[in-house]
């Protein structure tokens, strides 16, 4: 079992725009693999390659709940194609341990990606799994659920911030 490292924010890795994925091989599957078992291991409901400190366009996202059977999605290149309705739900991030806030969010989205051979998707998600889309693809493109908040409650996120990383470093 491979687990990978997280990167934490304020790593540049995570502020980056993810290059497209264009080798459909071996080493791919390998890597979403990684990814799945570092997020269950975690545990997360999603993780994005940035988070794991490689900057391509890869994700995967496993929304079921403990009584359901796994139901793991692996999103490569995806793009958000339709939005619609609002919802205002609380986040957490694995790159930002110990923080949650609330961010707004498109109710349902349409998402286009690849899977692991090529081959071209199109899913409708709603509820926990469209809010996990939109934070997913969001790591993507370099932006953070923080990155999201108003000027006032981002500020607020920094000083809780540094209090975390403390805590963090006196655990270690
Ligand atoms: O991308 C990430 O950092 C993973 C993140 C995804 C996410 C969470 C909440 C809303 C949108 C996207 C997480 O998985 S944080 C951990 C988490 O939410 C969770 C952990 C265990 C059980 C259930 C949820
Ligand atoms: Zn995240």
């Amino acid at each position: 079992m491979a687990l990978l490292k997280i990167h934490h924010y304020p790593d540049p890795v995570l502020k980056k725009m993810a290059a497209p994925i264009t080798d459909f091989d071996e080493a791919l599957r390998q890597l979403a693999h990684d990814m799945a078992e570092t997020m269950y291991a975690a545990p997360g409901i999603g993780l994005a390659a940035p988070q794991v400190g490689i900057s391509k366009r890869l994700t995967v996202i496993d929304c079921s709940s403990r009584e359901e059977e796994a139901s793991l999605l692996v999103l490569i290149n995806p793009e958000i194609v339709e939005r619609e309705g609002e919802s205002y739900e609380e986040e957490g991030c694995l790159s930002v341990p110990e923080y949650y806030a609330k961010v707004s969010r498109s109710a349902v989205v349409k998402v286009r990606f690849q899977g692991l051979g090529g081959e071209t998707h199109l899913i409708e998600a709603q509820g926990l799994t469209a809010i996990a889309c939109q934070h997913e693809i969001d790591h993507l493109d370099g932006i953070l659920f923080v990155d999201h908040l108003s000027p006032l409650k981002r500020s607020i996120f920094r000083k809780k911030w540094k209090k975390i990383q403390e805590h963090m470093t006196e655990q270690m």
